[in-house]
């Protein structure tokens, strides 16, 4: 090989190796890009499906013992709450699940609040007299998706772009009762306990009238059971 043939082929070689040192490092790049493309369709894909599967509003369906369709159940119970003839008890009902934990016992002791379980007072009213004196379960739901959900008193529809959960009966303690209570809404299908129809009292539920004066009617209806609706939204 002449000495001009052979400057020419180290040329052309050095040239090859530029090439080829060009290739890996674009090489290196697109794999970068490539890697960075997987992990934000990974997180995109991760995102939507932790917010359909667990994200959403959580909400308790009072008299029934499951969700609505396409609600997820986060557990079923009991309800409980003060007793109705104690003064200073707590407002609020709570769902109580059906396998408690407990922590330590110190036995019996005055300086304390109760809970006690929960009846529906309902004989007068023929909806839901079939369960008066009955336990009352409860369930609490998430609504899957869902962001807010409201409660609304006096209606049983929801307003436009909101979707039910369930519907019912409004109801608190009687009004000449010592405990104070709050205005629960009891779903219109109301379940008992199972084992429950024996008449032992504690926090009470009772069907909830309107009284017209500084409450106008109309629209409101004097001795007119309220009815209620709690409704979601995406
Ligand atoms: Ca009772
Ligand atoms: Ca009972």
């Amino acid at each position: 090989m002449s000495m001009r043939n052979r400057r020419c082929c180290i040329v052309y070689l050095r040239h090859i190796v530029a090439k080829i040192q060009q290739l890996k490092s674009n090489l290196v790049k697109m794999r970068f890009v490539v890697g960075v493309v997987v992990l934000f369709v990974a997180n995109l894909h991760y995102g939507m499906a932790s917010s359909s599967s667990t994200g959403g509003a959580v909400y308790t369906r009072w008299g029934r013992k499951t969700c609505r369709d396409g609600a997820k159940l986060v557990y079923s119970g009991y309800a409980g709450g003060s007793h109705y003839n104690h003064q200073g008890g707590a407002v609020e009902p709570i769902c109580l699940p059906r396998d408690p934990e407990w922590g330590h016992h110190h036995g019996m002791h005055s300086a304390r609040g109760f809970v006690y379980g929960a009846e529906y007072e309902t004989v007068s009213f023929s909806k839901t007299s079939h369960v008066h004196d009955q336990d009352v379960p409860c369930a609490v739901c998430l609504a899957v998706g869902k962001k807010s959900v409201v409660v609304i008193p006096a209606k049983k529809t929801c307003y436009k772009g909101w979707k039910k959960e369930y519907s019912g009966y409004l109801m608190s303690g009687h009004y000449t009762h010592p405990a104070a209570s709050t205005y629960t809404c009891v779903d219109e299908h109301p379940e008992a306990v199972h084992g429950g129809i024996k008449n032992e009292n504690g926090y009470l539920f009772y069907p909830v009238e309107a009284r017209c004066g500084s409450l106008k009617c109309p629209p409101f209806r004097d001795g007119w059971e309220f009815l209620c609706v709690v409704c979601s939204i995406a």
